[in-house]
Order: C-alpha cells, then structure tokens, then sequence
C-alpha cells in the first residue's frame, strides 16, 4: 500500500467512499461476532423494536407513500454504505451511556465510525504523523493517566485520532497519508504523556449520501463540535473510549451525535512558547 490513499487527484470526499471504508472497517473487526445469540433476548428486543414501529405507524397515521418512502431510504443507507455513521451518530450514544453507567474513573463517549487499530507507536512527547504544512492552530494536549485510587499507570497507551483543519479524518477521506493525525502514544513511567497536533476543525457529517438525504429533509444540522478521539488503555485497566471537545467552540451544545458531556469538554490557554494553544487533561482508568 502506498503512502498516499487517493485514486486520482480529482477524487472527492463522498458519504459513498467514507462508508464504504467505514463499513469495512467494521466487518474486520471481532466485536459484531462477540454478541451470543439467546433466542429470549432476540425475542424481546425485536418484538418490542417493532411494537415501537407499529404505535408510531398508528399515532401519526403514516401513509403508504411515506412508507414507501423509508423502504426506498433504508435501501440507500445500505447502497452507500452508510449504517456505521447512521447507528454511530443516532444510537450509540445510548449504548455507550449503559455500557459505561458505574465506571469511577473518566467519562467516556462513543468511538464513531472512524477508529483505526494498531496506530504508529509513539513515545511519551511525540508529534503526531502530519504533513509538512499541516494546517491548523498548533496544539500541547498533554496529562497524565492514573487508576482510580491514583496510582499513575506506566506505559499506558494513548491512542488518538481526529480530524485535519478541513474536517477530513485519514483512511476515509482521499489524499492524505495513511496516519495523518493517528497515533499511539505510550506513557513514560509516571504516565505522563506530551502530544503535538493541531486543532481539528468542526466536523460536517457528508451531506451527499442517505444520512445527509435524512437531516436535510428533517431540518436538522449535519454538525458535530470539533473533537480529539481517544482510547486509553493500561493493563488490568477497563479501555476507556472517549472525546474531548473545546470550550466556546461551534455545535459544542449541539452535537448532532448526542456525545458532549461537561466532563469532556477542555479549557486550552495560549501556549507558554506563544505558539497556538495548551491544554492538560488526565485520565482516570477504572479497574479491569
Ligand atoms: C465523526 O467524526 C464522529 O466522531 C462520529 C461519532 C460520527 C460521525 C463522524
Ligand atoms: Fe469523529
């Protein structure tokens, strides 16, 4: 595989190309194959999914055309490859909300279509992968990741990953390198850890494929406020998945995906250097 992921020069963002890649990216990894099948379970979920349907088809006296109309959308959702970004950014803010309901370290929030595993290793101060004029307000997240009862925990894994300064996440959008902007950073012994980057933008969720079809037809907004991901690890440590978002920033109280929290939210100050913006957050990981 080349460095660059692009075609041709021309090749535009499409909701098309990002969920095709999304949706790959979700069969290859283990997690869908981790559900048992217990046939009580089913049976209550999606007798109880449909009954929702069906009171809903009786309230508001849903038509034949409207009907017609969500079979045609829900075809086109699988055509373009879109079923990671609709259940990410309308669902999984509730599944992560159970998930995580008696964790004592961090609050997390959801992953999003666009994780990539086994990002390049980083040491403790690192700049993450970018091109040579990334564009963007230079930007120290630094902290420290400890357990609950605050033992700082050595080599921890920091994995992030997060947009450029136009919106485009690497692997999903054409023309940038493979890891712009991912990386694994690995706490030093007191775990502490130091990561250059640069502020991602707000990010726009594709306006051209199913999920975009939906907000504009609703009068929604396509927005989410711009975020780092996250997913910090320790051994004998619960991962925690989570986002953090900056304060005063667009679409902040609006997320379109429902996964702001106070807790997440960063207060950057000007750097000390007087070079873009600084900010320290730290982590608290839950027992294993
Ligand atoms: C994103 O970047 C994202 O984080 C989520 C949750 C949904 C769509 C795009
Ligand atoms: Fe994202």
């Amino acid at each position: 595989m080349t460095d660059i992921i692009t075609e041709t020069p021309a090749e535009q963002a499409t909701a098309a190309a990002s969920g095709t890649a999304a949706t790959e990216r979700f069969r290859s990894k283990q997690r869908e194959a981790a559900a048992d099948v217990d046939t009580n379970r089913v049976d209550t979920l999606a007798s109880e999914l449909l009954a929702a349907a069906h009171d809903i088809i009786r309230r508001h006296k849903v038509t034949y055309a409207e009907y017609d109309a969500l079979k045609a959308w829900l075809i086109q959702v699988g055509e373009d490859g879109e079923w990671p970004l609709f259940l990410d950014v309308w669902v999984e803010h509730v599944v992560e909300e159970i998930a995580n309901e008696n964790r004592a370290g961090n609050k997390g929030t959801i992953e999003g279509p666009y994780y990539v595993p086994d990002s390049p290793r980083l040491p403790a101060e690192a700049t993450l992968p970018m091109r040579e004029n990334e564009e963007g307000t230079p930007l120290l997240f630094q902290g420290q990741v400890t357990a609950v009862d605050g033992t700082p925990l050595d080599g921890a894994h920091i994995e992030i990953w997060h947009a450029d300064n136009d919106g485009y996440y690497s692997q999903y959008a054409p023309g940038l390198p493979k890891w712009n902007l991912r990386g694994t950073v690995v706490a030093d012994e007191q775990g502490n850890f130091k990561i250059h980057t640069i502020e991602p933008a707000p990010y726009q969720i594709p306006t051209d494929g199913s999920c975009g079809k939906l907000i504009a037809a609703a009068g929604w907004h396509a927005w989410r406020p711009a975020h780092l991901h996250l997913k910090v690890s320790a051994p004998g440590h619960q991962l925690l998945t989570a986002q953090l978002y900056f304060r005063g920033g667009s679409h902040v109280e609006d997320d379109i995906a429902s996964a702001v929290k106070p807790e997440l939210i960063l207060d950057p100050a000007l750097a000390a250097n007087g070079n873009g913006h600084e900010v320290t957050y730290d982590f608290v990981l839950d027992k294993a």
